[in-house]
């Protein structure tokens, strides 16, 4: 869940547990791993692997999260669409392994939201373009790509809308829960 320079906040079937790092070893947020009664752990294969700096050719390059199924490059209408830094984090997903969707936020405040994907389409080849309205919490069309035991990364600029967007999906799935709860 969370990886500092010393240790790894991990999540177990008995709940959360606090694990010793290894300095040469990249454990990543999303890793899954092997864990034994005294501590002691290994890492599983990944599925896929989110890496800051991997096509920049910077020779430090910086894992942000493992096992992703579904990126989600957020952008709002309410601003000009960076297109240049959607190509990149498009890049960067797709050099993960992971499927890429361009969410373009904000509808609300966009006089013609069509036209702006029409715009962008271009330059996202192969990724699906959806257009949410986040702030009423509509994100219906997110729907096809937040199944259950999917797991999501939203990247984008600060103020883009993504953590409004985590709680609009969030909010029905914590409803969903509390009912199937037993006494
Ligand atoms: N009108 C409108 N406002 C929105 C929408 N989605 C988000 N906002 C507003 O935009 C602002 C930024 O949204 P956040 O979800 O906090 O953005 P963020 O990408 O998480 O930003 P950081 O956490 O700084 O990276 C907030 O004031 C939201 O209420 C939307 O669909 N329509
Ligand atoms: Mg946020």
């Amino acid at each position: 869940m969370r990886v500092d320079r010393s240790a790894y906040d991990v999540l177990t079937e008995d709940g959360p547990a606090r694990l010793p790092a290894l300095p040469a070893c990249e454990v990543t947020v999303g890793d899954w791993l092997a864990v034994t009664d005294d501590g002691g752990w290994a890492l599983l294969p990944r599925t896929s692997l989110l890496v800051r700096g991997a096509s920049s050719g910077v020779s430090r390059t910086q894992p942000l999260a493992a096992n992703v199924d579904v990126v989600l490059v957020v952008a709002s209408l309410s601003v000009p669409i960076p297109v240049r830094r959607i190509e990149r984090l498009l890049t960067l997903a797709w050099e993960s392994g992971a499927a890429p969707v361009v969410v373009l936020t904000k509808a609300d405040l966009h006089a013609d939201p069509e036209a702006a994907v029409r715009d962008l389409e271009p330059h996202a080849p192969g990724a699906p373009l959806v257009v949410t309205s986040a702030a009423d919490g509509d994100v219906a069309a997110l729907a096809p790509y937040a199944r259950p035991g999917t797991t999501l990364v939203l990247l984008g600029a600060s103020g883009a809308g993504k953590s409004t967007v985590v709680n609009a999906l969030a909010g029905p799935c914590r409803r969903r829960r509390g009912r199937r709860r037993r006494p």
